[in-house]
């Protein structure tokens, strides 16, 4: 019997599309940041304080992804950005056509940042390139310290870890040192920002972290690919 090895190709083609988005982010100077993680670790949240804290005239978008509801749209529309949900129906990440498919009516070149929420996952998201510039991982301190050695694919290709709802260390018996340093177990010299959306305390260095790396993005957009 011959198999057909359909998972490589999927994953081709969406390497393919992703590799096409990527190029027109660039072209566009949008910086596109794909946040994952758990199911109920804070992405919508964090963005929610994210938009809460931009100008009104920020030239940001979302795209947010989940398997089922539109619940998470119609919090983050709250704050006046474009915003569109995508309800997977059972998939359990998003891919690089959806992604091309729900920015159909959008205008790139009216975009500086477009934030994509992936759906709540640690597994499957890591292995769907989205075209985006970084990837962002979140981990809330009510899932454990070993989830970077358990998950290891998703902390290693992530530029940044946020480990969120820090307010909640007092109340739960989580060693965020130890967290962080299986995280850098698995992925050396990665950056760290601990933040808590409830007290706002270390927002600011997550909003600093998307300024620089827009700085950047913007820095190798305009050097000539080699
Ligand atoms: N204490 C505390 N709770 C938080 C914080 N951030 C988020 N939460 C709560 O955590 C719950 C889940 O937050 P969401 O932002 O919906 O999580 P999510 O990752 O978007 O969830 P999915 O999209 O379903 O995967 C909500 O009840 C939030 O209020 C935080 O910093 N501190
Ligand atoms: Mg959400």
């Amino acid at each position: 019997m011959n198999r057909v090895p359909l998972e490589k190709k999927v994953l081709s083609e969406n390497d393919r599309i992703a590799a096409v988005l990527r190029e027109r982010f660039r072209q566009n100077g949008v910086l596109c940041v794909n946040l994952i993680s758990s199911p109920g670790s804070g992405k919508t949240t964090l963005l929610e304080r994210t938009l809460e804290a931009l100008p009104p005239d920020a030239r940001v978008a979302v795209l947010t992804g989940d398997i089922q509801t539109e619940n998470d749209a119609a919090r983050l529309k709250r704050f006046g950005f474009p915003v569109k949900q995508i309800t997977t129906g059972g998939t359990c990440h998003l891919d690089a056509r959806m992604i091309e498919r729900h920015l159909e009516d959008w205008k790139l070149e009216d975009l500086d940042i477009l934030f994509i929420e992936n759906v709540g996952n640690l597994v499957c998201p890591a292995s769907y390139d989205l075209g985006e510039a970084a990837k962002v991982v979140i981990l809330s301190v009510t899932e454990g310290e070993d989830k970077p050695l358990k998950y290891p694919s998703i902390f290693f290709k992530s530029e940044v870890m946020v480990l969120s709802k820090t307010d909640l260390l007092p109340y739960v018996p989580f060693d965020a040192n130890a967290a962080e340093e299986n995280a850098r177990r698995v992925h050396p010299g990665m950056e760290i920002l601990r933040v808590s959306c409830l007290t706002r305390i270390g927002l600011a260095s997550w909003l600093k972290w998307l300024e620089c790396k827009r700085s950047e993005y913007l820095q190798l957009k305009a050097e000539p690919v080699a």
